[in-house]
């Protein structure tokens, strides 16, 4: 079995999903590195998680009537947090107030509602202890923080991650998409890390052992399925270095976060929204456009808005 790609080309348009402890501080996904927060003070967001509003068959409806045919959602964003019940850290969502499993839920919601489902996997992490206090780590101003952890070990790191993905690619059936976040052309932009660091080479083998048909991002620092241009739209369809062809999708946010930002007032119009989705169709590639939801889990009644006026739109022209 091979990389399953006619359904990704036929499918064109999916939702991504920011949705994590970031959501409660409702000022960027990137909070805890922007605002240097401490894991002491980005505790209180943990101590208060309970989305009582969570509700993934509404999301994936949402999803479905915009046209949308895939939905990613981020099972571990940088800051180390795991919406599933991983055996590999108690940071997750199972010890919070709430208590459950989120990953489960809307793998099946997706299902029910006949969408192929994605999952984000972080390949940064600013909460495990192994990991490298790096150019985005919170702490990297903090002299007497990095003098104490210079001794980090990324091979040990390095365990956890490939744990974790074994994890989300055995426990929840059939998963068609990942989205390794980031490295970019072999190595990323802040920190220097790259595929050697990830041992990325073992980690796609894993992936493709588990799940043959899966669909595989470019953000290992390997090539992948898929590259992955963010937030901006080709201005032609995408190439390998070679000159050939290759799949491409477009991530988008409607405001500049991806996280659930409150006080931004920045939305992207649904007519901008439905133009560049026919933009990138026309140069070949995906639009995978995001939403985040609010830290009790509903989405953003502002994103809710948008999608529904692309769903009118691309109902009259399916
Ligand atoms: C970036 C991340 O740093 C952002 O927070 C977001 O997840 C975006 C899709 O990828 O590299």
């Amino acid at each position: 079995e091979a990389p399953d790609t006619a359904w990704f080309t036929a499918a064109r348009f999916g939702m991504f999903v920011h949705w994590g402890l970031y959501s409660l501080a409702a000022r960027h996904e990137w909070v805890k590195s922007r605002e240097r927060l401490t894991d002491e003070q980005y505790q209180v967001y943990f101590d208060h998680f309970d989305p009582d509003r969570y509700d993934p068959v509404q999301w994936a409806r949402a999803a479905r009537a915009a046209g949308m045919r895939y939905v990613v959602l981020t099972a571990k964003h940088h800051d180390g947090f795991c919406l599933w019940d991983t055996a590999l850290t108690s940071y997750k969502v199972t010890n919070t107030p709430y208590g459950r499993d989120l990953v489960g839920p809307f793998v099946e919601a997706c299902r029910a509602e006949g969408l192929k489902v994605g999952l984000y996997y972080s390949l940064i992490d600013w909460h495990h202890p192994s990991f490298p206090v790096d150019g985005t780590h919170p702490q990297r101003d903090d002299e007497e923080f990095k003098a104490a952890h210079a001794d980090r070990d990324i091979q040990d790191y390095q365990r956890y991650l490939h744990g974790q993905v074994r994890e989300l690619l055995t426990s929840f059936g059939r998963i068609d998409y990942l989205f390794f976040d980031f490295s970019y052309a072999g190595r990323s932009w802040w920190g220097g890390k790259g595929p050697d660091d990830w041992d990325s080479a073992n980690l796609l083998k894993t992936v493709r052992e588990l799940q043959p048909h899966i669909l595989v991002n470019d953000r290992t620092g390997l090539p992948g399925d898929f590259v992955t241009p963010e937030q901006y739209q080709p201005s032609r369809p995408m190439t390998a270095p070679d000159g050939s062809p290759v799949l491409w999708e477009a991530c988008q946010t409607l405001n500049g976060s991806w996280g659930y930002d409150r006080d931004n007032l920045d939305h992207k119009s649904a007519d901008l929204l439905i133009r560049m989705l026919v933009d990138g169709v026309s140069k070949g590639g995906n639009l995978l456009l995001n939403v985040g939801p609010t830290g009790r889990g509903e989405l953003d009644p502002r994103d809710s808005a948008a999608l529904a006026e692309i769903g009118r739109w691309t109902r009259t022209h399916e």
